[in-house]
């Protein structure tokens, strides 16, 4: 059961053959593969608060940006529920580069390293890569294990 939700972004930089992921540094998540974001201030919309925290973790500005997919994560144990916006950006202006939280790396389509990355990426990144729109749930045992899920098209 949860009762209360933490409202997160996160931003995928990508095109037709590559999308860029970066290597988690330090905090949640630290040692996985992942795209982009954090957590979203009172005073920003949803997508201001995405585009802040690609811009300061990779340190390119997007130019194009749309929401794609909601994502909620669940915690056995923790009543806080994260709600994960997730969002595609097409275009941008400046390079990315290594920042204290961050370190950006291009991968082809095929070669995405699930593997080092959240578990529940293998679900849904898929689709958001093949421009689909979705909504889904997970219940995590640990960090490293899905109990259970729940995932659509929208
Ligand atoms: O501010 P902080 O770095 O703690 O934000 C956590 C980031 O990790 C945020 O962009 C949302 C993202 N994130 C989760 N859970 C999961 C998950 O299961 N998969 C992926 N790909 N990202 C996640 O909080």
């Amino acid at each position: 059961m949860s009762n209360a939700k933490k409202l997160l972004t996160l931003c995928f930089v990508y095109d037709s053959s590559r999308v860029l992921l970066g290597m988690k540094k330090r905090g949640f998540g630290a040692g996985r593969w992942n795209g982009f974001g954090g957590k979203v201030n009172g005073d920003e919309t949803i997508e201001e608060a995405a585009v802040r925290e690609l811009r300061e973790e990779s340190g390119i500005a997007p130019t194009n940006i749309s929401q794609r997919g909601a994502l909620t994560f669940v915690f056995t144990g923790d009543p806080v529920a994260l709600e994960v916006h997730v969002f595609a950006v097409g275009e941008y202006e400046g390079e990315p580069h290594e920042t204290e939280e961050m370190r950006p790396q291009w991968f082809l389509h095929s070669e995405i390293p699930f593997d080092l990355m959240w578990p529940d990426d293998r679900y849904w990144l898929p689709l958001f890569l093949a421009r689909k729109k979705f909504e889904g749930e997970f219940v995590f045992a640990d960090q490293n294990t899905i109990k259970e899920h729940s995932l659509k098209e929208v």
